[in-house]
């Protein structure tokens, strides 16, 4: 390759938004242009152009799509290990690489990086090191060095208050699944063929789908360390390269047999995963006859009540009659006895979003659900109380009160916990969102302790039963 040449795996114009923009956004002397030109060869001599996927992080580098052609994907602050593992798994001969950056990776995104190094994901991260927070002006982050000026420790980084600087390479290296973790720094033309070389052999061992590799790479921001460029380079060399030694942590990549992609652990058939996503195809399941007015429904109850499952049982019911469905759950802090809530949708048509802010429908189990979500309903909207817990009448004149003594009814029958049954089928009945018919077929199937699917079905039946004489003619 011409040694002036732009790589072919950078666009021929930058054409960022905004009349005019056709340069880098980059300041000068910034080291994220450096590393991304050595990444561009790299990915021009390896032949990988048209399959390598590169995940911008938040941080200086998010326009890297401006850049680079090949394909891009914007990952949230720190998030692009975990993004790039879903693509790892299913994108089998995509070159992923994670771009990142020190508030990035080291920071907010620490958990990402160190659980996708120690599942040893076939994929390379390259981690800009600049001691600071870029893009947001020059804070602190957590390589910052102690005594280093940043606009959030205007003294200097003090050990008693913020802690130390934190050696990525040498975390990432203390776990066993890694085989090539090297740090180099890109301030001299030595150090960038070193650089350029340690970016080959990650992207390399990649290509050969042996495992995971991580290059730290120590660049420099001349603007947050208030430096002209050559300053800059100075001070990594002066200051950052004594806390973050350049070498090499580990490399094992020789050693690694060719091709340890992601495979599916042994006892895991793709038959049974197709299972655990599809369990509602088991039931005989009927079309939904009828236009269904999107349903936004919120279950609230103390944990325990049977919040969650009934959230569960209503999503596969939708499912199941082939209408759309999505269920979110929203936990208390408590194991028991706490707060919890289930959201669910069930509409004819894509659900965008499993968030409910204002639903249609509120089933509420215990007293503070129905302080916390009567004033959410819509307007028009139905409630339905247990009001064998709770005493309080709904405030509201603008939305159905339905008020059903769905533990009563289940203590009854002897099973108390099946209070939540009592009142989703009271829900099915009135909404009419799916057959009843349908939740009868489905509990054999979602109920796992089989001792309990007869209990539940009299439920049901007696459920209609209270339907019929005291609510039918009401609603
Ligand atoms: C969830 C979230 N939190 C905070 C921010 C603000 N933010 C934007 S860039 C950035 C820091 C990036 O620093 P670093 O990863 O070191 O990259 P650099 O800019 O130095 O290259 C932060 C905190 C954000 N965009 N999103
Ligand atoms: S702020 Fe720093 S990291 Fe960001 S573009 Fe400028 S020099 Fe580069």
């Amino acid at each position: 390759m011409e040694k002036f040449r732009k790589p072919i795996s950078f666009y021929d114009e930058f054409d960022r938004k905004g009349a005019g923009q056709k340069v880098t956004h980059y300041c000068p002397g910034c080291g994220h242009g450096t590393v991304h030109k050595l990444i561009g060869e790299v990915v021009e001599e390896l032949g990988i152009q048209d399959r390598t996927v590169i995940y911008s992080p938040v941080g200086c580098t998010v326009f890297a799509y401006y850049y680079f052609d090949t394909g891009n994907i914007q990952c949230s602050h720190g998030r692009a290990p975990a993004v790039a593992t879903g693509m790892r798994r299913t994108l089998q001969d995509a070159i992923i690489i994670s771009y990142q950056g020190d508030g990035d990776l080291a920071g907010i995104g620490t958990t990402e990086i160190v659980h996708a190094a120690n599942r040893g994901e076939n994929i390379t991260v390259f981690f800009v090191n600049n001691a600071i927070y870029g893009m947001t002006g020059g804070q602190m982050a957590p390589t910052t060095l102690l005594g280093q000026k940043t606009v959030t420790t205007p003294k200097g980084r003090a050990m008693s208050q913020d802690g130390a600087p934190i050696g990525m390479a040498e975390i990432i290296s203390s776990i066993k699944s890694p085989i090539f973790v090297q740090r180099v720094a890109i301030t001299t033309p030595g150090r960038i063929i070193l650089a350029r070389k340690a970016i080959k052999k990650a992207i390399t061992n990649q290509v050969r789908k042996k495992g995971f590799s991580f290059v730290e790479i120590l660049a420099s921001c001349p603007t947050g360390w208030k430096m002209d460029a050559v300053d800059s380079h100075k001070w990594i060399t002066e200051h950052l390269e004594p806390i973050f030694p350049v070498k090499v942590f580990r490399d094992i990549s020789d050693e690694v047999e060719e091709g340890r992609v992601y495979k599916p652990a042994p006892w895991i058939e793709d038959k049974d995963l197709v299972d655990l996503f599809q369990n509602q195809k088991k039931v005989p399941a009927k079309k939904h006859e009828g236009k269904v007015d999107d349903q936004l429904v919120k279950l609230s109850g103390f944990g325990g009540q049977g919040v969650m499952s009934a959230g569960v049982l209503l999503a596969d019911c939708a499912t199941a009659e082939g209408l759309n469905s999505t269920w979110l759950p929203s936990y208390g802090p408590e194991m028991r006895g706490g707060t919890a809530n289930a959201s669910v949708i069930v509409s004819e048509k894509s659900i965008g979003s499993p968030v409910i802010d204002y639903p249609n429908a509120l089933i509420v189990m215990n007293t503070p659900s129905l302080d916390a979500f009567e004033d959410k309903v819509q307007p028009g909207g139905l409630i339905i109380v247990n009001s064998s817990i709770i005493p309080n009448k709904v405030k509201r004149e603008d939305v159905k009160a339905v008020y059903v003594p769905a533990s009563g009814l289940a203590k009854e029958e002897g099973f108390i916990g099946a209070a939540n049954i009592i009142i989703l089928s009271i829900y099915l009945l009135i909404s009419k969102v799916v057959d009843i018919e349908t939740l009868k077929a489905l509990i054999p199937v979602s109920i796992k302790k089989k001792e309990f699917v007869e209990i539940n079905l009299k439920i049901v039946d007696k459920a209609v039963e209270y339907y019929e004489e005291n609510i039918k003619e009401k609603v």
